[in-house]
């Protein structure tokens, strides 16, 4: 037990360490598995208790890479596109008490809660960005999740070349989280389309790829076993950790 806690505090403080996280670090397979049998651990210690830090606005990057699947192409995403999102609408269903529409107008009405944090991509880079949202607590606080529930799943509306959409995960205590937004503002200007508009999660203290871009729908689960491929995550689907703790 003592040397697991060991084990769990140097990697998180090597972690907070390296300001972009190195990809050689990330391709280690070593480094996975160390990182895999540690990861409740982490989870418990660190996970969600601390606050990422907070920059001030002379820190925000002149350049924010795009990395993801495609923009969706479907004709629902294009038709909102092209009205400006005014009828888009958040569904938030599954395990809650009262199942939730949220239309544009109230999203913006919600958005309240600004940030200026670092996004760390698994790839190696890292850039400081503005963001204004709606913490996602706010809207758990609406819907009520039931005793059952556990995870919160955020559906995207973007798919890769295979068809299959991208999705991610958090549980509930990392969805309360005071620094776990659905943004609607980057910089200071709604979202652009190829940052993730009109509503896209941003969770600092994890890694980049949970920041899930263009949500559609979120549904409260007991468990994302049963959700694709079973990893709670289009990416954890194929290997990488569901615990992206940074
Ligand atoms: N819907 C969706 N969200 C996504 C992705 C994606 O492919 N699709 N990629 C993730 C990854 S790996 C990163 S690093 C960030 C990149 O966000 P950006 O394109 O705004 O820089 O989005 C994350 N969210
Ligand atoms: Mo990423």
């Amino acid at each position: 037990m003592k040397r697991r806690l060991f084990v769990a505090t140097t990697i998180s403080s090597a972690l907070a360490a390296c300001a972009p996280i190195g990809t050689a670090l990330n391709n280690n397979a070593a480094f996975h598995k160390l990182l895999g049998s540690t990861q409740g651990l982490t989870h418990a210690a660190i996970g969600t208790r601390g606050l990422a830090k907070e920059y001030r606005e002379r820190d925000i990057s002149a350049q924010f890479p795009i990395d993801s699947l495609p923009t969706p192409v479907d004709s629902r995403y294009v038709d909102l596109a092209r009205n400006g999102f005014r009828d888009y609408k958040l569904i938030v269903d599954g395990a809650v008490q009262r199942r939730g529409v949220f239309p544009m107008a109230m999203l913006e009405r919600m958005c309240n809660s600004t940030q200026i944090t670092r996004h760390d991509c698994v790839e190696g880079w890292s850039v400081v960005a503005k963001w204004s949202g709606i913490r996602v607590s706010s809207i758990l606080d609406l819907v009520q999740p039931r005793s059952d529930a556990r995870y919160v799943v955020f559906h995207c509306l973007d798919k890769d070349d295979q068809g299959t959409p991208y999705y991610e995960s958090l549980d509930l205590h990392q969805a309360r989280h005071p620094q776990a937004i659905l943004a609607m503002r980057m910089n200071n200007a709604p979202i652009p389309i190829e940052h993730g508009a009109p509503v896209r999660l941003k969770v600092p203290t994890q890694l980049g790829y949970k920041s899930a871009k263009w949500v559609g729908r979120i549904e409260v689960v007991g468990s994302f076993a049963n959700i694709y491929a079973g990893g709670g995550g289009y990416w954890e689907d194929q290997g990488y950790e569901w615990y992206a703790g940074i």
